[in-house]
């Protein structure tokens, strides 16, 4: 039985691949390089393509557009816009291959190779200001979603304090974990203020991405920034690794199943054949 406190054996890691474990490990997170920088464009091109076409207005720089949605939408259209682009979006075959393929190593290394992806990625759009579209504090695994799951969170604009997202590293969580059920019944937002001094707001440009596990507390403030934040999560973890209420085949797809699997889910032994 594998007990997880168990330490890695660097002869079976590069020693690449050791620091990003130990890495993520240590604070839970961890900020990458986009491997695919053509399909990260492609994805920022087509959602602003229908930003624009939403709002019949046409741009040049995707950046810029994207940035200055607060003055094209408002806070009441904002959710059906934002619906409108999150379907377009993963109606596209090409959609969740191209995802898939700006965090492929990082993934490998600290997921597995054969994996199971999110169907649908979601799209977050924080306009300044605008109060109406936030994610409180929480832990994903709070509501549902298992532990063995990472999140790929992909910034289409540069994000940086409330314009991004909040995260409680590791060691921090687990202190404050600790105390959690006296917040039990009331406002969340006490539970903010109690870890407020120990969250890590990210900075994150375009061209990179964050990994966490949701086991973390994370989420969201009023955007006080002057751009608005577009960006996208979607959730990966190891195919045969175990499932919470999220499960295989609704919620998630298998994605990079092997051969020995695949033959081995489909074997059956002979007829009449005991032992
Ligand atoms: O985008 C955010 O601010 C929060 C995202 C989040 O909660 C998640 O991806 O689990
Ligand atoms: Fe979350």
């Amino acid at each position: 039985m594998l007990r997880a406190t168990e330490r890695y054996d660097s002869d079976f890691l590069e020693r690449e691949e050791l620091r990003l474990v130990e890495d993520f490990e240590e604070r839970g997170y961890q900020i990458f390089d986009i491997e695919d920088r053509s399909g990260l464009e492609r994805i920022r091109r087509a959602v602003a393509n229908q930003l624009s076409k939403e709002t019949g207005t046409p741009f040049e720089d995707i950046s810029e557009l994207l940035n200055r949605a607060g003055d094209l939408v408002s806070v009441a259209d904002l959710n059906s816009v934002r619906l409108a682009i999150f379907n377009a979006m993963n109606r596209e075959k090409w959609f969740r291959p191209t995802y898939y393929k700006l965090a492929r190593r990082v993934l490998a290394t600290l997921v597995g190779n054969e994996l199971a992806m999110q169907r649908r990625i979601n799209l977050s759009i924080q306009l300044p200001g605008d109060d109406s579209s936030l994610l409180p504090v929480h832990s994903d695994v709070w509501s549902g979603d298992s532990a063995f799951e990472v999140v790929v969170w992909i910034p289409l604009v540069d994000c940086y304090r409330t314009k991004s997202m909040f995260i409680l590293p590791r060691k921090l969580n687990d202190e404050h974990s600790k105390h959690l059920a006296e917040f039990r019944g009331k406002d969340t937002e006490e539970l903010f203020r109690a870890i407020e001094p120990d969250v890590e707001w990210l900075t994150v440009s375009v061209g990179q991405g964050i990994i966490f596990t949701h086991t973390l507390m994370h989420g969201n403030r009023r955007n006080e920034e002057d751009e608005a934040r577009w960006s996208m999560n979607c959730r990966f973890k190891s195919l045969l690794s175990p499932y919470d209420t999220k499960r295989l085949g609704e919620f998630f797809e298998p994605i990079t199943l092997r051969a020995a699997t695949r033959l081995g889910m489909t074997y059956t032994l002979p007829e009449g054949f005991e032992r």
